[in-house]
């Protein structure tokens, strides 16, 4: 455990500002770091050399004295000398949020994949700043979590750091060409997806979990992790299903969303990302319950906005409805209240899923040539078939199909 102490710039109105502090006081609890007190510093009297006024910096000092504080951390990013004058007046480690997520990202990754993310991402913040963060990190030994951001990176060279960006970055395009190929494979067999997307502990793979147990899934034995805490999930997953009369899809999990996702990460994680912005449907989970639901829909939006996601068709899950008896807030449409845990309107979500995913789906009525049984495979598997029939030229079919695959089947159509 750390004692900390946060420190906010109050850019937006007060409740924006209470929320942006409760979030980080939720990443740096991740860590075990908690946070004792915070401050906020108005806007007009932030200075550069030290983010804040030098009245505050001697505030923090006795602050810090008295609560025998561990850490400093700062709501926003610092510059390489900012970092510097603080340290030297506080005598104690500060980070900002950007360095915070880093690190919990570093803890939480498991794959190649995404441990490769987040040292891009790593090195790429520690760039500029190596110089002082370098001096920080000889006095406190040890990091700021339980293995520090890649201590032993500050021991490197600039230039050694900036070669292994690059091989890095070569190790990962061969993984995410591999991720391409998959997802192309799956768009050949014109499968649909929907991506589940959302702030972070919403109840993302949960409800993927939900939607395997009660789908006819291929992969039911393979559920995703779950637990409470935020991060938890930081590779996607996705698993193809079937729901009832409805042609097969798939459905993606992926990782969870806060306010300032630091731009290098969203950066490298972009791969990891383009499943969402090449889905076809997203459920958008909220956590109903959180007092601050609002701003989570708000941030997962403009992270939505960045990746060029936020035209997608979107439901919009508001989760936890076992926690709050709130009504539904006006302006998000198509909308379904749900319990995962107590499982209330599973039943109303899982006819809203594939009617939202199908809804462009036309009616087809085929001859296929009798030798072409693939064809029919294929109608049965992307496709809802209403009616076969042999006849003496060929296999009459009605089917439900998307719109790419009834151009596929143009030549056969009666
Ligand atoms: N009370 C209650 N808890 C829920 C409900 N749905 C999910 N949870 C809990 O919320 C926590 C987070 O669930 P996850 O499914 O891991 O959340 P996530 O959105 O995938 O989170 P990240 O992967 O960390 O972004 C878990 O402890 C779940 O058991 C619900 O309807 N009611
Ligand atoms: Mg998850």
């Amino acid at each position: 455990m750390k004692n900390a102490l946060l420190v906010g710039i109050s850019h937006q109105s007060k409740t924006m500002m209470r929320y942006l502090m409760q979030e980080l006081e939720n990443l740096a609890k991740t860590l075990n770091i908690v946070a004792v007190d915070h401050i906020i510093q108005d806007v007009k009297l932030s200075s550069t050399p030290f983010k804040i006024g030098t009245g505050k910096v001697e505030e923090l000092k006795d602050m810090i004295f008295e609560h025998n504080i561990d850490l400093v951390i700062f709501n926003d990013e610092l510059t390489n000398t900012q970092i510097r004058n603080l340290e030297n007046a506080f005598e104690i480690p500060v980070i900002d949020r950007t360095l915070l997520i880093l690190e919990i990202f570093a803890n939480r990754a498991k794959t190649k994949e995404a441990k490769l993310q987040v040292e891009v991402a790593q090195l790429k913040y520690l760039l500029p700043r190596l110089t002082a963060l370098k001096t920080s990190f000889d006095k406190q030994q040890g990091g700021i979590g339980s293995r520090g951001p890649g201590e032993k990176k500050l021991e490197m060279s600039r230039r050694k750091i900036e070669q292994d960006i690059i091989q890095l970055n070569k190790t990962l395009s061969h993984i995410v060409q591999v991720r391409k190929t998959n997802r192309l494979q799956r768009q050949k067999s014109n499968l649909k997806n929907v991506a589940i997307v959302g702030y972070t502990n919403a109840g993302k793979s949960t409800l993927m979990n939900t939607l395997l147990t009660h789908a006819k899934a291929d992969e039911t034995d393979k559920l995703v992790h779950t637990k409470d805490q935020l991060f938890a999930t930081l590779e996607t997953a996705t698993r193809q299903i079937h729901l009832k009369d409805y042609n097969s899809f798939t459905i993606t999990d992926t990782i969870g969303f806060v306010s300032h996702l630091p731009h290098d990460l969203v950066e490298s994680f972009k791969a990891t990302l383009e499943e969402i912005q090449e889905a076809d449907l997203l459920l958008h989970v909220i956590d109903f319950s959180h007092p601050f639901y609002f701003d989570q829909i708000a941030t997962t939006q403009s992270v939505l906005k960045e990746l060029g996601a936020d035209d997608i068709e979107t439901l919009y899950v508001f989760n936890k409805i076992d926690l709050t008896d709130a009504t539904l807030p006006h302006g998000f449409s198509p909308a379904v209240k749900i319990s995962l845990k107590t499982q209330h309107n599973i039943p109303e979500l899982l006819e809203l899923i594939p009617k939202l995913l199908f809804k462009d789906d036309v009616t087809v009525c085929l001859k296929i040539p009798v030798d072409r049984g693939d064809l029919l495979n294929k109608l049965i598997e992307h496709g809802q078939v209403i009616s076969q029939e042999f006849t003496h030229d060929g296999i009459d079919v009605k089917a439900r199909i998307s719109k790419r695959l009834k151009a596929q089947m143009k030549q056969y159509e009666v």
